[in-house]
């Protein structure tokens, strides 16, 4: 067979099939990609492994005892069923569900990322179906950055949250001009293989290359030096996890204690400085903020935060923050504090100056290309007005009634009765997994589609098999991206289409002809990419007809921008481009956040105490800080069973990281296992041995597939969401916190359960019904 083209969100390669099974599957990076990325090799191991879903199931006490709250979930065994019989159950429980308590009772907020594809986007087929059904209880922002697009519109209003979130500055204008890059919570480039819908070419190593050829300095504030690569010139400034808004604020201390804050800049396009300042030198507390209330802190010495600040109010500096600093307790101060320290350097609409955020957080982000739509499915008009934060995942299920507070809002969590969740794995991204296991014995009924039996499917009750990205034809193309790639069908189908089950699904519920619209998928990419093709046409582009693109595999999309500068031109004209805040400028103190009266959340950037910090009262318990961030060989829990992430266990687990000076306190050798705990779970994992850390702090990725198989431990794999607090960043934005936790490590003595993460859930059989045909 030739190779053909696919895509996925971790980059574009080829895939040839020469024969059946993971040995006749050839995965090849994209001739158009100069800098791949490994997570590729996890692809020929997982599609055909055994975690895969054949054929629809129905959890066994539910069809045994109907549709009702039940704690077996998770625990129980399957029954295999035709689809035939499933269609007709799900169908059925839908109908009854809306009938008996509305359509609010329907959560179809269904977060996660699923799989590149613009077609075969398993959410905006859900949002379809559940609308054209009379609709749903949503979810709204996400995991990655829920904190920072609530707060942002706050300081720097709807449209400049939309810029600095949708790409910023991009990054050949930051290689060409910063000479200062302060990236706090470092530049971590295995994050930046990864953009939701695919990234055709990986450049950010170039880019950082060519900076450091030209001088520009990096300062790396992480609790690990491997946040930024070894061959990027930059310092490491090891801070104590939690703690970047303290050294934040000591550096605004400096700035405006030895008389280097721009005051021009802040006169003309900010608000609030006085009142920030106020608090910088302690006026309303007592307690200036300045480097020798931070050193002990944040550990980092008061002189370098003194060096630091005169240097780049010396130099072209860009103030970054990455996202992880905002997946934390109090996360939209990081956000706030790193656009009033470039606020004070008064270099923002500057090239190469001012404020970034993402940038290494996700591929897209400084991203030079032109932002127009993409091809996409409609999903229609939602009648049901109910929402959720989308991590208060757990807080509505066991609180139904209960009221919330969001943004300044004061809302009530709706009353469901069925969750139904496509490409998505919330036993992976939920924090307090055994709270989450409690939340989803609640709902009458639970619906999942997905391609391999994922810790979210086993605790579902009714189960439909869906097929990858190398089982159908799609678009692959995502936001930023260079390129629109073909993404051909190499293998037979294990499982439906999302949209096959929804067509099914909405003909047996009277919806069906509104739902596809008479197409087939075939048709349906052909639409799309017409519809999409006339507007660009329209724009004055030349793009080819389908045919011609689908033979030719790709089409370079048109309108790069390298020169774009945040906030260029509100700096250039800030009453002809006010900001959409209050004020028309960067608030430093707002007025709006401050009449919310959330003490969480305060009115400007501010130090609060996290419950897990190194100098907080939990460490007495606790003393290790575990950090819980993306893993570097698989996207989220994707192909945790392919080679390339199998290739970094240890033992079997997921391996933690941790110093050798904490280790050696625990008579922890590299490669033992180890057993992670604190008062929420526990898991196992794998220790490996490192200086690249802090001392007092351990790192163990996200993604390991969740297994509460054993007696023992919470997850004999090591899923580090057993160990995060179900807690949301402030009653602000309710963003999710998972990516901090405090914990003691010891190793595991005597024989440890076996993992069972990635085998198929027992079946058993009904008599006489619903057998598979
Ligand atoms: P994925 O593993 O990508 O994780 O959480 P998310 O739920 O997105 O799950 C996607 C699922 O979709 C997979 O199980 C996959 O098999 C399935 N799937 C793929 N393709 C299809 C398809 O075509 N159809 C269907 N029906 N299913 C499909 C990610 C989330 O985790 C994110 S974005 C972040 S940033 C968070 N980060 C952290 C963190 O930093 N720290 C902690 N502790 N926790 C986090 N959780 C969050």
């Amino acid at each position: 067979m030739d190779r053909v083209p696919n895509s996925t969100h971790w980059g574009a390669f080829t895939a040839t099939v020469t024969g059946p099974g993971p040995a006749g599957l050839r995965v090849e990076p994209h001739p158009l990609d100069p800098d791949p990325s490994p997570l590729l090799d996890n692809i020929p191991g997982a599609v055909h492994h055994r975690s895969r879903v054949r054929r629809p199931a129905v959890r066994r006490g539910w069809l045994e005892r109907g549709p009702g709250a039940d704690p077996a979930r998770g625990g129980d065994e399957f029954v295999e069923v035709d689809w035939d019989t499933a269609a007709s159950l799900l169908a059925g429980e839908l109908g009854r569900v809306r009938e008996r308590h509305g359509n609010s009772a329907i959560y179809g907020g269904s977060y996660g990322w699923a799989s590149a594809g613009r077609f075969h986007h398993a959410q905006s087929h859900l949002r379809r179906f559940l609308n054209q059904i009379g609709g749903y209880t949503r979810s709204v922002n996400t995991y990655s950055n829920g904190t920072s697009v609530v707060v942002l519109p706050h300081i720097v209003g709807t449209g400049g949250a939309a810029q600095v979130m949708s790409g910023g500055t991009s990054w050949p204008v930051i290689a060409r001009h910063t000479e200062l890059l302060v990236a706090f919570g470092g530049l971590r480039v295995s994050n930046a293989w990864v953009a939701p819908g695919g990234h055709a070419r990986h450049s950010i190593g170039a880019h950082l290359a060519e900076g450091g050829g030209r001088g520009m300095r990096v300062a790396n504030f992480s609790p690990l030096r491997d946040d930024l690569p070894d061959d990027v010139p930059g310092d490491w400034y090891s801070i104590v996890p939690g703690t970047d808004v303290v050294a934040m604020l000591a550096l605004c201390w400096v700035l405006v204690d030895e008389g280097l804050a721009d005051r021009a800049f802040l006169d003309r396009y900010t608000v609030g400085a006085e009142r920030f300042i106020a608090y910088l030198r302690g006026e309303p507390d007592g307690q200036p903020k300045d480097p020798d209330w931070a050193a002990p802190r944040c550990g980092v010495p008061a002189e370098r935060l003194r060096e630091l600040a005169r240097a780049m109010a010396a130099r072209r500096t860009l103030m970054h923050v990455s996202w992880s600093l905002q997946r934390t307790e109090h996360g939209e101060q990081p956000v706030w504090a790193g656009v009033a320290l470039a606020a004070l350097l008064g270099q923002i609409g500057r090239p190469g100056g001012g404020f970034g955020h993402g940038y290494s957080s996700m591929a897209d982000v400084g991203s030079a290309q032109g932002r127009y739509s993409l091809p996409s499915v409609r999903q229609g008009t939602n009648p049901v007005t109910d929402f959720i934060p989308v991590a208060r995942i757990s807080d509505m299920l066991l609180n139904p009634g209960e009221p919330f507070d969001y943004n300044g809002r004061r809302l009530r969590y709706p009353d469901i009765k069925l969750v139904y969740w496509v490409g998505g794995n919330p036993f992976h991204h939920h924090q307090d997994l055994t709270r989450l296991r409690r939340a989803f014995g609640r709902p009458d009924t639970v619906v999942v589609h997905e391609p391999y039996w994922t810790a979210t499917a086993r605790h579902a009750d009714i189960v439909l098999p869906v097929t990858t990205t190398l089982e159908r034809d799609d678009l692959g193309v995502g936001r930023g991206d260079s390129h629109l790639l073909a993404m051909k069908r190499a293998l037979e189908p294990t499982g439906r289409d999302d949209y096959e089950i929804f067509a099914e699904l909405a003909e047996r519920m009277g919806v069906g002809k509104e739902y596809t619209e008479g197409r087939t998928s075939g048709e349906w990419l052909r639409h799309l990419y017409g519809e999409w093709r006339e507007r660009l046409v329209g724009r004055g582009y030349d793009v080819p007809e389908f045919d011609r693109f689908w033979a030719d595999g790709v089409f370079e999309l048109p309108d790069r921008r390298d020169d774009r500068v945040l906030f260029a031109e509100f700096r250039a004209d800030p009453a002809a481009h006010r900001l959409d805040t209050p004020s028309g400028r960067i608030e430093l103190f707002s007025e709006t956040v401050a009449g919310f009266g959330y003490p969480d959340c305060p009115g400007h950037p501010a130090w609060l105490e996290p419950h897990d910090w190194l100098g907080g009262p939990r460490a007495a318990e606790y003393p290790l800080h575990l950090i819980a961030n993306q893993p570097a060989t698989r996207l989220h829990s994707q192909l945790d069973m392919g080679g390339h992430s199998q290739g970094a266990k240890v033992a079997g687990r997921e391996s933690i990281r941790l110093h050798p000076d904490d280790a050696a306190a625990r008579g922890i050798s590299d490669g033992d296992l180890v057993r992670v705990h604190n008062d929420l779970g526990s898991c196992l994992a794998g220790a490996v041995l490192s200086t690249d850390l802090r001392p007092g702090v351990a790192q163990l990725p996200t993604g390991a597939w969740f297994d509460p198989s054993g007696e023992e431990v919470t997850c004999a794999h090591g899923n580090p969401n057993v160990l995060t607090a179900d807690r949301g960043s402030s009653r602000l934005a309710q963003g999710c916190t998972g990516q901090h936790a405090l914990v003691e490590v010891e190793r595991f003595e005597g024989e440890p359960p076996p993992v069972r993460a990635f085998e198929p859930p027992a079946f058993g059989e009904v008599a006489g019904a619903h057998r598979v045909r």
